[in-house]
């Protein structure tokens, strides 16, 4: 709350649904899906379906241009008054489809300006979009960072493709895990919060978050997210199809109250797919379809 931060921080955590447990009752926030492409690979995700770096395989959204993406939001936020923030999360990585991403940002800020822009990405680009993320007066970045080991990496990322090379095994992730502390630390450094999410991957990366946790804290990270892996068969997930399970509720409790004390948890995540939109865990993306926005005019 406003006691235990800045002003500034204050300013930019009070609107925002998933920065604040308190906001996220009366503020909604949409994702527009206009970033098709991915540049990892990670167990968890299956590419037919949004993934997203929210994480959560399963569902297949509408791919939008920049320009319909725009509309969308001026058709939602014309519905929903609450609506405070829109976020690029996917369905691929949102730095991985740069020039979609931020032609969305640009038009969104011509025009609907008070609208608070969002991203989340795998940090794989990160550094090299830095710059333009803060000329596009990006407030709130949220980094999927699952291991700062790449040993433990290794289990869970087959490839990444960086610098028009695939890279695989320990280098794969040696590279990812380099790019997104270096990333972290850039953001922050210019004034931008920083969420970490991690997905918990039983007998992967449970153990190892703690370290996680850590590392980005150091680093200047505002909140982590610690999400529980979704692996049902029917994802078609490299973890579905192995039998990778979930955590239970409680197991992801535990891990997420050992880490509280050492950063801000966030507890209220709803897991999002690349299109939502309204209050967390209500999902009108339903009646914001292409057709049905042509048809408002
Ligand atoms: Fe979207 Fe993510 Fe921005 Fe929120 S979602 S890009 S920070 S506006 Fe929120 Fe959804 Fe959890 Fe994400 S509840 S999956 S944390
Ligand atoms: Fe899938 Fe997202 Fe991982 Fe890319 S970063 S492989 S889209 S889960």
């Amino acid at each position: 709350g406003p006691d235990n931060m800045t002003p500034e921080v204050w300013e930019k955590v009070k609107n925002h649904p998933c920065y604040s447990e308190e906001a996220h009752h009366h503020y909604a926030r949409m994702h527009v899906a206009v970033a098709p492409a991915c540049n990892i690979q990670c167990n968890y995700c299956n590419r037919k379906y949004d993934c997203a770096n929210e994480s959560r395989p399963g569902v297949v959204s509408e791919k939008l241009t920049p320009e319909q993406a725009a509309k969308k939001v001026l058709a939602v936020a014309s519905t929903i008054p609450q609506m405070t923030v829109l976020g690029i999360a996917g369905p691929g990585d949102p730095l991985a489809n740069p020039d979609k991403t931020f032609k969305t940002f640009e038009l969104i800020a011509k025009t609907a300006p008070d609208i608070k822009l969002c991203l989340s990405t795998n940090g794989l680009a990160l550094p090299d979009h830095v710059d333009t993320i803060q000329s596009f007066n990006v407030d709130h970045v949220t980094i999927t960072i699952n291991m700062v080991d790449p040993e433990v990496g290794q289990h869970i990322y087959p490839w990444i493709y960086y610098q028009k090379k695939r890279w695989t095994g320990i280098d794969a992730a040696r590279i990812l895990t380099e790019r997104q502390m270096q990333g972290l630390e850039m953001l922050t450094a210019r004034g931008i919060l920083c969420k970490v999410n991690s997905v918990m991957i039983p007998g992967i990366n449970d153990k190892h978050l703690v370290e996680v946790n850590r590392a980005v804290k150091s680093r200047g990270a505002f909140l982590h997210n610690i999400m529980p892996l979704i692996s049902a068969p029917e994802h078609g997930t490299v973890f579905g199809l192995n039998g990778q399970r979930g955590p239970t509720a409680q197991e992801l409790k535990a891990l997420q109250d050992s880490c509280e004390g050492e950063m801000n948890m966030m507890r209220h995540c709803r897991q999002c797919r690349a299109d939502a939109v309204g209050l967390l865990g209500e999902d009108r993306s339903a009646e914001f379809t292409t057709d049905k926005i042509d048809a408002m005019e």
